[in-house]
């Protein structure tokens, strides 16, 4: 083909594509094929009403390559009878994301907010049997359509604790969570399983309080593969948001920004590029997507997002452009396998109990994960006022037990008993396990 007629082929294919050709440099002109260039996303929250509205779609089709539903693939949305599962809007917009080409994030299977009222009056364990049927039945569903779910949303305390937020679904047990995430991993193996929250732009109490549970759940095989920064900002951005970022990534899981919003007045379109040269910095940051397209759709009324009521594309939008085109850390697609836990570090024990006025005894079983142990301990919270007074098949100090010489060794999957005996009441919570 003569010289003149390629250069207009390239200029054409650069223009469908969302590449505009100045001069000798290339530099994408959508939200979506800016991120593209470094392997990323830039994603947008969608609710299935507006779908009719011809400028919103026409902004989401263009700048936007993946997608959240806003509220449709939530408890409330999906099963609104205990055990009949709805999924019109969500499949709706699925449809939709997959209709433009877009990566289509899952949001959220379980959360204290948004549950059906039949739900929000259950506890225990039928509670717990309920939301991680939930789980699976929802997970089920999409199974193999999902770029990256969050399984769990909002479960951590704002202020200073760094500990659990309270709910009847915390009430269920400390392990709701992990089981929520080994049930989501059972029914889609291949979507990305992500923790979500809030408050958590920058290094504070509660963010190191996720950076825990994260480092807590590689450490034991529970199955992770990313954090949700939602990032719903004011006129401020803490000074540690990329270190946050990077800390997360240094455990082996992704981070996402989830929520992106930020008030208008301030610093609106700095914070955005702020954020944006934040994710770009950190190679596994994999995208960033806005809680909704116009102010006009926003759950906000500060005007947060990045373009205006009709449509118009604002300051905010050009300097998220431009970030997005100046470049940053590539994402490697194929990130070295994560190194096996070390031998026997996983390992989980449950307790049967058998007690009577003022005592019990009780069998404990010692489960190992993926991997043999060599030799574990196991260590016990007594309810208070209770002592043990006696163990078989272990060794005791304090309410720490350790294996004897003969069952110390437990093949992958396999398991192990000791049991002792207590006054008082029986423990209930879960012992904490560590293999060797
Ligand atoms: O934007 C959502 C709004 O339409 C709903 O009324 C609200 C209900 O709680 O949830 C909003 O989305 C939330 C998201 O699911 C989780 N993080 C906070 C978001 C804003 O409240």
């Amino acid at each position: 083909m003569p010289r003149k007629f390629l250069a207009a082929a390239a200029a054409l294919a650069a223009a469908t594509a969302g590449i505009a050709v100045a001069g000798n440099a290339w530099a994408a002109t959508t939200l979506g094929a800016s991120a593209a260039q470094t392997g990323r996303y830039y994603g947008a929250a969608i609710a299935a009403g507006r779908l009719g509205d011809s400028t919103y779609t026409r902004i989401l089709s263009t700048e936007f390559n993946a997608v959240t539903p806003e509220n449709e693939m939530k408890w409330d949305a999906t099963e609104p009878q205990q055990g009949r599962f709805t999924y019109t809007n969500g499949d709706r917009i699925l449809a939709q994301g997959q209709a433009i080409g877009a990566k289509v994030r899952g949001h959220a299977l379980l959360w204290h907010a948004q549950q059906p009222g039949w739900a929000q009056g259950m506890s225990g364990s039928a509670l717990r049997n309920a939301a991680i049927n939930h789980v699976t039945q929802v997970a089920t569903h999409y199974r193999g359509k999902i770029y990256a779910w969050d399984v769990v949303n909002e479960a951590f305390a704002d202020g200073g604790s760094g500990g659990r937020r309270d709910s009847n679904l915390q009430r269920t047990g400390n392990d709701w969570i992990e089981a929520a995430f080994r049930a989501a991993r059972a029914a889609d193996p291949n979507a990305k399983l992500c923790y979500n929250d809030y408050n958590t732009d920058g290094i504070n109490a509660k963010s190191t309080g996720i950076y825990n549970m994260v480092r807590d759940f590689k450490s034991r095989g529970v199955p992770i593969d990313c954090v949700g920064l939602q990032s719903h900002l004011g006129t401020t951005i803490d000074s540690t948001y990329q270190q946050n970022i990077q800390r997360f990534a240094d455990l082996g899981v992704d981070v996402q920004i989830t929520e992106l919003d930020v008030q208008q007045g301030g610093n609106q379109a700095n914070i955005f590029a702020t954020v944006t040269r934040a994710c770009l910095a950190v190679s596994r940051c994999t995208g960033i997507t806005v809680w909704g397209i116009r102010d006009s759709d926003s759950w906000r009324s500060d005007n947060p997002l990045l373009f205006d009521g009709n449509g118009n594309k604002k300051a905010a939008y050009t300097s998220v452009l431009n970030a997005l085109n100046a470049g940053g850390a590539t994402p490697d697609p194929d990130p070295e396998p994560e190194p096996e836990p070390e031998p026997g570090a996983g390992c989980t024990a449950t307790l049967t109990p058998n007690a009577w006025t003022g005592g019990y005894t009780t069998s404990v079983r010692v489960n190992a994960g993926g991997s043999a142990l060599t030799g574990w301990t196991v260590s016990v919270s007594l309810p208070s006022g209770g002592t043990i007074t006696n163990a078989w098949n272990a060794t005791v100090s304090g309410s720490t037990f350790t294996n004897v010489g003969y069952n110390g060794r437990v093949p992958a999957g396999g398991t192990t008993e000791f049991g002792f005996q207590g006054t008082g009441a029986p423990p209930t919570a879960t012992p904490v396990c560590q293999g060797s």
